[in-house]
């Protein structure tokens, strides 16, 4: 089992559009470790190609998520420049394997933040903002199906991202119990809350930054932290409009 191999059929995969088998089955031995040497080295050619990194991603934060894929565990990814989507945008099908959309909390630090050892009063005091968001997962495996490992060397499944503006950092207080709207042209598919995130989408920065001291790296000032799914994902194809209602603010996009 050659992990540079198992990396380029992902992107091979991910290029083509065209799913692939989890490696578990191949390969039973595969663990998570050599699973995030797999993501770091997908996280390495993207950037020899000219990508740039905006940050990171937690996943299976909530029960819901975790339920949903049938893995029980957090886990996390990185996320490129190149996955962002405008609000309001359009997000192209043709590009992906059988994306699915969920709301999620991003939080953006004012300074670099490093593990181990960072506490929840670490992550409020170094805060710039809170803010509603938007995930699209598009697992490279086959029916979505995948085991732990598969999933972390699959880069956490993340294909693309959205951040709002309404920026929740002097109300932190209402924010885990505000109630969210996902809409798929213009039902209502899913409702959430941010609790459902660890129980404070504040507490799975906290996680990340620990778990990213393990490889000596920082969250730094700026990049996108991406919480964690807050409900089941919702899949969508070319024609869907999906809609994100928080209070103050609607993401959406239109499927192409
Ligand atoms: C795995 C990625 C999970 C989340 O927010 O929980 C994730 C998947 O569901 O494909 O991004
Ligand atoms: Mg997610």
């Amino acid at each position: 089992m050659n992990l540079q191999e198992i990396a380029t059929r992902l992107l091979l995969a991910q290029q083509s559009a065209k799913p692939i088998r989890q490696f578990t089955d191949e390969f039973p031995s595969f663990s998570v470790e050599d699973a995030y040497k797999v993501q770091s080295i997908g996280l390495q050619y993207a950037l020899e190609k000219g990508e740039k990194l905006a940050g990171y991603k937690m996943g299976l934060t909530s029960y819901a998520k975790q339920r949903d894929v049938q893995v029980f565990e957090a886990i996390h990814g990185y996320v490129l420049k190149s996955m962002e989507v405008a609000k309001g945008g359009a997000l192209d099908t043709t590009q992906r394997i059988h994306p699915r959309v969920e709301p999620e909390v991003a939080v953006v630090l004012k300074s670099n933040l490093q593990g181990p050892g960072i506490t929840l009063r670490d992550v409020e005091n170094a805060l710039q903002g809170v803010y509603p968001a938007i995930e699209i997962v598009d697992s490279r495996y086959e029916a979505f199906k995948f085991k732990l490992a598969d999933v972390v060397a699959d880069n956490t499944s993340a294909s693309a991202f959205m951040v709002g503006r309404d920026n929740y950092i002097n109300r932190l207080a209402d924010l885990t119990l505000t109630g969210i709207l996902v809409k798929k042209n213009g039902e209502i598919v899913e409702t959430g809350t941010p609790a459902a995130a660890f129980g404070d989408p504040l507490l799975s920065v906290v996680s990340l930054i620990n778990s990213l001291a393990k490889s000596e790296q920082a969250l730094e000032a700026g990049m996108v932290v991406l919480t964690g799914g807050l409900t089941n994902s919702v899949p969508f194809t070319k024609g869907d409009c999906i809609e994100v209602l928080w209070p103050n603010e609607t993401l959406s996009f239109q499927a192409i």
